[in-house]
């Protein structure tokens, strides 16, 4: 079973090779002209297989957990599928990159602003949600989980772009008033526009091909395996994106790949709400002057009273006190041999893999 990383995600990325000729034969099958056929192939070779890969292969690591041992070619390839699904929910990304006007993802310019494609990308980006369905009507028709997969990318779907409404409306670009801001608000956003898609979905996906039922009982006590994979998965989803928010402040650009850029875009971030709860009001009077401006000066202004605040520190601290809480969730989870029911170390590995991450 063990399998080391690269071989991983080697095999992982074979799966793409043949689903994405399925989506591509698709096309042809249904009488496209080439030049259609090659935009689509330009659409999921940029978008959909060159990220970090971790949330997709997160369905295979679950389903793996849950049996208990290596999946066979048939369910292996049935996971990668829908891990390949939860990968190719980048459509988000896609329209998202054109809502905050970014301009890199991925070390490369992000797709709209690729030689030719602009505003398509927004057809785009619909059409790479067509593709879950496709692929989920595909290969689970039959299943007696179906409707389940529907309803669970539906339901994240609507919750996510919930949680990107909030986003967009709390931090507009022109105009910036800190008074929005709070550590509430700022957990509404990241549960809804980030936790439900990166970390419940793809554990529940697994669940629901791993035949884990809606409860069972264990031990004389009723389990009900998929509230409480929730209700360890938001908050394990919270403390990422909390994470991702220090690492934009804090992070050397060469390690992280990206220029952080949230202080300069008006970001409703942990560092600047962790800084407004604290901040004397000299402190928040350089805030209201310098946050959301895109200015240098301004930018170094606001990190100043970051590191005034002792912003490290407070991420320290944080992060040894959610790592205690989330373990003591992942511990309070009765767990038994008994196949298709929840396992602590579908949890734990979670949390192993971004605990002190620094990229
Ligand atoms: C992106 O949020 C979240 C979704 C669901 C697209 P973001 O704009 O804060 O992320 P990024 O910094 O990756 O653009
Ligand atoms: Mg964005
Ligand atoms: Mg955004
Ligand atoms: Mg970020």
């Amino acid at each position: 079973m063990a399998m080391d990383k690269a071989t991983k995600r080697a095999k992982f990325e074979a799966a793409w090779t043949r689903i994405r000729t399925e989506l591509v034969d698709h096309m042809v099958s249904e009488g496209f002209p080439r030049e259609g056929v090659e935009w689509y192939e330009k659409n999921l070779d940029y978008n959909v297989p060159g990220g970090k890969l971790n949330r997709g292969m997160s369905v295979v690591d679950t389903a793996e957990i849950i049996k208990g041992a290596a999946l066979d070619d048939d369910e292996y390839f049935k996971a990668a599928v829908l891990g390949w699904c939860v990968e190719l929910a980048t459509f988000f990304l896609v329209s998202d990159d054109i809502m905050d006007t970014s301009i890199t993802r991925r070390g490369q310019p992000c797709y709209y602003r690729a030689p030719g494609v602009g505003m398509i990308a927004i057809n785009d980006s619909i059409m790479l949600e067509g593709a879950i369905y496709f692929l989920l009507k595909k290969h689970f028709r039959g299943t007696p989980y179906y409707v389940d997969l529907l309803e669970l990318f539906h339901d994240t779907t609507y919750q996510t772009e919930m949680g990107q409404l909030i986003d967009l409306i709390t931090a507009p670009e022109d105009h910036v008033d800190l008074n929005k801001f709070s550590l509430e608000k700022h957990r509404l956003i990241v549960i809804y526009k980030t936790a439900y898609y990166s970390f419940y979905l793809p554990v529940a996906l697994a669940m629901y091909m791993s035949g884990v039922p809606a409860s069972y009982t264990l031990a004389g006590k009723t389990i009900e395996p998929y509230k409480v994979a929730l209700s360890i998965l938001l908050p394990l989803g919270e403390y990422f994106q909390i994470q991702d928010d220090f690492l934009d402040f804090s992070a050397p650009p060469e390690l992280l790949g990206k220029v952080g850029t949230d202080i300069v875009d008006n970001k409703c971030s942990w560092c600047v709400n962790t800084a407004l709860a604290v901040a004397t009001p000299e402190q928040r009077k350089v805030l209201d002057a310098n946050y959301g401006r895109k200015d240098a000066a301004a930018e170094a202004r606001v990190k100043e009273v970051f590191e005034a605040v002792s912003l490290r520190e407070r991420y320290a601290k944080y992060e040894a006190e959610v790592y205690g809480r989330l373990n003591a969730l992942i511990t309070e989870i009765p767990e038994s041999a008994q196949p298709s029911t929840l396992k602590r170390e579908v949890f734990t590995s979670f949390l192993e893999k971004i605990y002190k991450r620094t990229k």
